[in-house]
This record gives C-alpha cells, structure tokens and sequence, in this order.
C-alpha cells in the first residue's frame, strides 16, 4: 500500500500520475483540513475536493481548484444582494458542500462523508481527511490590512484568498490540533505502507497541519526509512502559491536544503528538481538522501513519469 501526505492542487498533481502507475485501490492520501471553513453556513474543504475534481476528470486546470466548466449563477446573485462573495463557490461546486454539510449536520464523520463522495465521483484512491475533528489554520499577519492592524490573526482563506496571499506573515498556528485525533485509518494507514509519499505541497500550511495532529509526526519518524518527499520548491520558489515567502518569513531558507531541514526528522529521500542538481550535497547534508528528476507537473504524462521515479526510488 502506497500512502500520500496531501494538500491541495500540488498534491492532487501528484496523485493524478500515481494512478497512472500503480493502481488507484493501491493508494491512500491523507489529507490537509486546515483549509476548511464554514461559509454562507456550508462546510468547505478546499483540498479534499480539489483532489476529488482531479482524479474524477472534473478539475479546473487553469485555476487549480474548482470545476471544470462552472457557472456563476449563484455568486452573482449573492453579489447583487452584497453578500459574501470573495471566495468564489461555483454552481456545481455548491452541490458538493449542500450534500457535505446537510451529512455533518446529520452527525456523521467528515471521513464518511469525504468517503462516499469519493465513491460516487469513482475517484478509486482512498481519501482520508487527517482528522474529523475541527482543525483550523490560523495566520498572523505582520503588517496592517483591511482586516486590522499588524500583529492580526486571520482564518486560511481570509490570508490566502481575500488578501491574495500578498501579505508578510509572522505566525501561523493550527488551532484545535492538540484535542484533534487521527481519524479513522490514519495512524494504521502510516504504519502499514510499504511506502509514503509527501506530495509537492506547502510545507508550512499544508504538510504541517498534518503533523500537528497527535501521534501523526511520532508514526511518521518510526517509518522514517519509507518516507519520500518531494520538493515544493523550485528554484528558490514555490511553483504555485506561496510556499517560498512563508518559508523565508518564519525563518527557514526557501530552498531545497531549507525543505530537507524542515522535513529530516521523519523524511529519508528529498526528491528535488533537475534545476536544483548543484544543490544535492546541500541536501545530503541535512541527512536526507536527494534524488534528482523532473518534479514540474505541468501535463499528467510528467506527473506519471515523476510518479513512477518516486515508486522506484530505492528505500
Ligand atoms: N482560491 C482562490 O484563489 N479564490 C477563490 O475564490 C477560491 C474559491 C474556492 C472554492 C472552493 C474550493 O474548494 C477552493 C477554492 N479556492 C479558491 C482555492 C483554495 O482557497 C486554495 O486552493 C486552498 O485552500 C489552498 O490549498
């Protein structure tokens, strides 16, 4: 069993050319909820879905999230009422979070829910949310914005999307990890894989609110010898989002090296792109094997070649 640690558009590139080389029903991603929130009173869970809409066919290519093809009927209307209409839920989009919010209001597990429309879109890869309790990524801002003087706490997607990222941070903290528990088949999940995979996801949002959920970090450094990260950075930068500048602003270098001392305690293999082979003995000295090979997943016959590199890579 291959099991991915997950965030968003980097991760669901990632697992669209997994399953071009190994068999959907073979691989479990576990999945970042730090982005979540609850808007217009719906639940929304940016990264499970974008991996849904991915490997259902369904995604949104040029912007990395949402449908293919959506229509807007409803956030226009909402603007004409002056509603809340900066994050921008499409008309097919909302059905997935009516269906997904009317069964948490029913009392069931963000992972049965996340389960069964995985099944419905025929996704085959087994999707577990991290955690089913409420686990919420919170950003500190360093400087004065709309929403208030420097030193403000803002929720994810008020950082991210209605400040469009462009602000320097100087904390981040995922609220609710310390109570939160593994959820169904995490840990057993970690401990059975033959191997696992870190997704080019943001180290900072995306992969460390994972390892913030109890016991997650502790399983992940017994099976340190099956850990294979690939890096999110580039070149000094962050191929899509701002994985670069959160680095560089809470004090680690935005490189490959930088990504390898973040992750050494519980990563064995660092696989780095080929624009960063002068930088292999950088890595090595933070403990970590480095493998180079083209990490940029710009078509799914890349993704499926990067894939079949990670599932080669000797551990
Ligand atoms: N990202 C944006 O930049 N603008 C949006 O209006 C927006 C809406 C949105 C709706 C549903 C969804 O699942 C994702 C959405 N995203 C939007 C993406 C999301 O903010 C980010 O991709 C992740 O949270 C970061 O991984």
């Amino acid at each position: 069993m291959l099991v991915t640690l997950c965030g968003g558009v980097g991760a669901a590139r990632m697992l669209s050319g997994l399953v071009r080389v190994v068999s959907p029903r073979e691989i479990t991603a576990i999945v970042n909820v730090g982005d979540d929130m609850v808007l217009h009173g719906l639940h929304i869970s940016p990264d499970l879905d974008t991996i849904t809409y991915t490997l259902a066919g369904m995604d949104n290519r040029e912007t990395g999230w949402g449908i293919a093809g959506e229509s807007w009927t409803v956030m226009e209307e909402l603007a004409e009422l002056g509603g809340q209409s900066w994050f921008r839920l499409g008309d097919r989009d909302l059905a997935t979070h009516l269906f997904r919010t009317e069964r948490l209001r029913a009392g069931e597990p963000l992972s049965a829910v996340t389960a069964d429309i995985a099944a419905r879109r025929q996704i085959g890869v087994q999707l577990l949310p991290v955690t089913d309790d409420t686990l919420r990524t919170r950003i500190t801002l360093a400087e004065a914005t709309e929403l208030g003087p420097a030193g403000t706490e803002v929720a994810f997607q008020d950082y991210f999307v209605r400040l469009h990222h462009g602000v320097p941070v100087c904390a981040v903290r995922f609220e609710g990890a310390q109570s939160a528990r593994p959820g169904p088949g995490v840990l057993g999940a970690l401990r059975e894989a033959d191997r696992i995979i870190v997704c080019p996801s943001n180290p900072i949002v995306s992969i460390a609110p994972l390892l913030a959920v109890p016991d997650v970090l502790d399983t992940l450094k017994s099976r340190r010898d099956r850990v294979v990260a690939v890096s999110p950075i580039v070149a000094g930068a962050a191929l899509k989002g701002p994985a670069d500048r959160l680095m560089a602003e809470l004090g680690s270098d935005p490189s490959v090296a930088g990504v390898a001392r973040l992750y050494a305690p519980w990563v064995s293999t660092l696989v780095i792109d080929e624009a960063d082979r002068d930088l292999t003995q950088a890595v090595e000295a933070e403990g970590v094997r480095c493998v180079v090979a083209p990490t940029i997943l710009d078509s799914p016959g890349r993704a499926a070649a990067l894939a079949k590199q990670v599932i080669d890579v000797g551990i």
